[in-house]
């Protein structure tokens, strides 16, 4: 046992002398279900799915149409049972199960005995076992858990009497109904990028802890830094000193006269900064609590990617007896940064500025405003236990990158694990965080209350502690339209549903926030108007503004889904607010990620498998026999393409013709939402002062059509390489109004200091000749060229083309030039600038070019541009050439017999010129196949004119 002990001290770093500490992962499960005669290994922390996988009882649950396949899974109960082995039963020892995470409707039992239920996926879970161990006669006593059903959970409680009900098209509802009423992964009873799998089991790790009744056994501990002064939601006097506040949950109960000290090292350097006594301690016996002021010129500053550097400590906590002993040490890795989501009015200076009246609704970090680039964040996976460190790595490298540097992680997932935390911690990528709520609203009983509040409470002080924690969301978009959709419905139920709203989001998850934590900000709702005031001396300090706006007045952040494929590049479509917080369109993954899960026959547009693959569809549950809804989403999509560009067409190997149509997709996914990250970046510098833009959704959670940008393999789809170019730090961005015709070019910068340069504007024929005597505005006098300066955070307008007037109509010409043919021109503006990187002393050369096209790429006079693509073995990079003329969605692509290498291009779907040369590096994310560098193939938008 004394060997088992020390092992157990190197594991658990914070804990100082449990007698015994046993990891149920080691131990041996089965997992089985009585009624579906079926009994296999089970793992800890893992998911039925994923053992019966493992087992070889189940196929791959990704495969082909499983997601319907498997539907007997969720819908039965299933058994986890372990022997305890190891385990000390002597009279003094107190014995505890910790559970991380059960999901979600576990019936725990020791030696036959019922020990406890559980019902929140999202909560930890602690028993003390102590009496029924003592009287089990077993030497290996029984562990069981049994899972309930989620789905059929969900219905019983739903069909309960005097159950909540809400009005008609409220809930919104995919694969299995009534998730609002239990508090498990809303996305796991599907969504319109994902599969419904209601997977169930120990998700989570889990322990058997034994302690001494002197000794104290650390679950969960919050570290809070913030200034001095500061409170929640409000921006900090950046000249005050630090407050650490620590306060530590235990199992067993601290002992009375207990003290708290503290350090903290430096992580590089790895020296001690500084130490002392914690004040002010209070110990409630589970909980003890104390704060030290930090001296604010000891610290760097921790800051997001692109904008500084990811300085890091280590605080290390100590509890100690009143004999000196210490009793438990939590050491946590942490950054001193204040980040507030500044939501207050404008100001008069920022009136004078030229902003329009309303609030503000953007980050400062460390008292500075920025411009979050960035998207949404998704489960990553259906089976949480298969999401590793290596994976979450692998794409916060593609958001670095992408050059984003702030992660909205959507409310109806799962809380992110601390591993993703850290990793955000090291790479400086901010996570918007949120309580997993969305697109449904919930009930209020006592119960679900109180279950909600203690899973917030587990959560905020799980996190608080890691600099990345950007923000606390109550739920997904709940305001802009869940409240609107009951207002639709049932107008004269509306006080009611937002009065329990409020109760909910507002009365029962704000004080969750602000009782733990000062330096984060809390909103109910992601999208949001905001407040109407904030005062901290009501106990709820919050009023919302709901829709009490002043005309002419802008107040919050935007969300924009619209499936009129017409107005797609209509700007006065979009949204005018103070930050776009969501926005996408759908399109279709590579041949080389479906064929991971399907058959060959199967990989044709629209396929049985593809079509159930795609979830976009009306609110209703879909099934193998009902296909009428599936066709929506693959109508969108297909729509979306004929609308505005060429068609493949008549290409006869129909994996090839897939995989043209699914890059065609792709393009118009990629070209809609840059076309909205122009126009949003431009709004810095006008009177909405627009500071963020993330896009719906950074990435997959399985194989399919959907928002994403980067496949579940992690290969990049044209989107996320379109916005790597958009989301540079200084961009030159051509925002075209359809109704005036006029084209206003913007020069954009987020650095925070003026930035200087030269812009070269003109037009091009698809031939690749320049059209000389074409206007190319009023901006620099007419010039072709000319100097520019754009403040820091800010944007200006380069030049405005009355392109309508040049066009007279879409095949007309220009009087004065009789050179311009709207369908065989492109304008092309460049940029080189020299600006500071935030946060930095050096100067650096920015570039940046970008085009526009007067008519619709459908109706372009496109020629063959001579792509061709070769690789250079002594540079290992790929040279592309146009010899013949203009080439736009320039795309790389790996010949579709190399599927097994996933790989990306560093830069990828760009504008070459005739006689222009570019070189491309890559990364490989895995697999191998020799050679394949040889078989890399181009393409541009031209191709899809050509039959094969
Ligand atoms: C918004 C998101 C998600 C959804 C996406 C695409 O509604 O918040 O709920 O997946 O749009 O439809």
């Amino acid at each position: 046992m004394r060997c088992f002990l020390a092992l157990a001290a190197i594991l658990l770093s914070h804990q100082v002398s449990a007698l015994n500490v046993l990891d149920l992962s080691s131990q041996k499960w089965t997992v089985a279900s009585q009624s579906l005669n079926i009994s296999a290994r089970g793992q800890v922390p893992s998911h039925v799915h994923l053992d019966l996988f493992a087992a070889g009882i189940i196929g791959d649950p990704y495969y082909g149409l499983n997601d319907f396949n498997l539907r007997f899974i969720a819908w039965s109960d299933w058994n986890y049972t372990s022997k305890i082995s190891s385990l000390l039963l002597t009279d003094s020892t107190n014995t505890f199960l910790l559970f991380n995470g059960l999901d979600t409707f576990a019936n725990i039992t020791v030696c036959g005995q019922y020990v406890a239920s559980t019902n929140n996926q999202f909560r930890q879970y602690y028993i003390n076992v102590t009496d029924i161990l003592s009287a089990c006669n077993a030497s290996s006593p029984e562990l069981n858990l049994e899972f309930a059903s989620s789905p059929a959970a969900a219905n019983a409680i739903a069909a309960q009497p005097g159950q909540e009900t809400w009005p008609w098209n409220v809930q919104n509802v995919f694969e299995f109904s009534h998730r609002e009423f239990i508090r498990k992964e809303q996305s796991d009873f599907g969504w319109d990028w994902g599969p419904g799998f209601a997977p169930s089991g120990i998700w989570q790790k889990a322990w058997v802890i034994q302690l001494d009744s002197d000794e104290v056994y650390v679950r969960n501990s919050i570290f809070d830094l913030y200034r001095e002064g500061q409170l929640n939601n409000l921006p900090p006097d950046q000249e005050a000193n630090w407050v650490l506040n620590a306060s530590i949950d235990v199992i067993n109960t601290v002992p009375d006269g207990a003290r708290m000290k503290y350090r903290v090292v430096d992580t590089a350097t790895r020296k001690q900064v500084s130490s002392g006594d914690l004040v002010n301690v209070t110990n409630s016996g589970d909980v003890i609590t104390g704060a030290a002021i930090l001296d604010k010129s000891s610290y760097k500053l921790w800051w997001p990617v692109g904008l500084g550097e990811q300085t890091l400590y280590n605080i290390t906590v100590e509890v100690l007896s009143a004999e000196n002993k210490t009793i438990a040490s939590v050491k946590k890795r942490t950054g001193f940064r204040t980040i507030v989501l500044n939501l207050g009015e404008i100001t008069d200076e920022q009136t004078a500025q030229g902003i329009a009246p309303g609030n503000n609704w953007h980050f400062e970090i460390n008292g500075h405003e920025f411009y979050a680039k960035g998207s949404n964040f998704i489960p990553p996976d259906v089976f949480w236990p298969r999401v590793t460190p290596k994976r979450i790595r692998q794409l916060f490298d593609a958001v670095v990158d992408g050059n984003q540097n702030m992660l909205r992680v959507w409310a109806s997932g799962a809380y992110s694990p601390d591993f993703m935390y850290d990793l955000a911690d090291e790479m400086g990528i901010l996570l918007w965080s949120e309580f997993e709520y969305g697109d449904a609203l919930y009930p209020v009983d006592p119960d679900f209350l109180e279950n909600s509040r203690q899973e917030a409470v587990y959560q905020v002080r799980r996190i608080n502690h890691h600099p990345s924690v950007a923000l606390w969301a109550g739920g997904n978009e709940l305001e802009n339209l869940e409240l609107y959709l009951v207002n639709a419905s049932a107008p004269d139920q509306y006080l009611r549903y937002k009065d329990e709203y409020e109760t909910l989001f507002i009365n029962t998850l704000l004080p969750a926030v602000y009782g733990n934590s000062r330096s984060i900000t809390y909103i109910p709702s992601s999208t949001t108007n905001g407040y109407m005031s904030l005062n901290f001396s009501d106990p709820i300090p919050i009023k919302q503004r709901y829709n009490n706006k002043v005309p002419g007045s802008i107040y919050g952040d935007t969300d924009h889904y619209s499936y009129a494929v017409d107005q797609a590049f209509n700007i006065s479509t979009y949204p005018i607010g103070r930050f776009a917080n969501e926005f996408g369109y759908h399109s279709m993954p590579s041949v080389s990620s479906f064929r991971t899960v399907m058959a060959e026959d199967e990989l044709t547009f629209n396929s049985t498998t593809i079509l159930l693959r795609n979830k976009h569809y009306p609110s209703k549950s879909l099934n193998t026999t009902n296909f009428a809804n599936s066709t929506l989403g693959m109508g969108e999509m297909t729509r979306a393409v004929q609308a505005w560009y060429p068609t493949p067409a008549n290409i006869s190997d129909p994996a090839a013709n897939l995989s043209a149509w699914a890059l065609a997709t792709q393009i118009f996914q990629a070209d809609f939402y840059k076309t909205q990250i122009q126009l949003y970046r431009a709004g810095s510098g006008r009177p909405e002062r627009q500071l963020g833009s993330l896009y719906w959704q950074l990435e997959d959670q399985w194989q399919a059509p959907t928002w994403a940008g980067i496949e579940y393999e992690g290969r990049w789809k044209v989107l996320h390489t379109t916005a790597k170019d958009i989301y540079q730090p200084v961009i030159v961005a051509p925002v075209w109004n359809v109704s005036s015709g006029v084209l206003d070019v913007y020069a954009v910068s987020d650095l925070w200091t003026e930035v200087r340069g030269r812009v070269e504007l003109g037009w091009v024929d698809w031939s690749g000749n320049v059209l000389p005597n074409v206007s190319t505005g009023g901006g620099g006098g007419g010039a072709k060229s000319f100097e520019f300066v754009v403040g820091g955070l800010n944007s200006t307008v380069l030049t405005s083309v009355n392109v309508g007037a040049l066009a007279g109509g879409d095949n007309g010409t220009d009087a004065a030039t009789s050179r311009f043919n709207a369908s065989n021109a492109l304008f092309v503006a460049n940029i080189t600038a020299t600006g500071t990187p935030v946060n930095t002393n050096a100067t650096r050369t920015y570039t940046h070019t970008n085009y526009f096209t007067p008519t619709p790429l459908s109706k372009a006079a496109l020629v063959d541009p001579g792509l061709t693509v070769e690789y250079d073995r002594t540079t290992d990079e790929f040279v592309v050439t146009a010899s013949k003329g203009t080439s736009i969605w320039t795309w790389l692509q790996l010949s579709l017999d190399d599927d097994a290498v996933v790989a990306n291009f560093d830069d990828n779907s760009f504008l070459l010129r005739r006689g222009e040369e570019k070189r491309v590096k890559y990364k490989v994310l895995s697999g191998g196949s020799e050679g394949w560098q040889g078989r890399v193939t181009v393409r541009s938008i031209w191709d899809f004119t050509q039959s094969s």
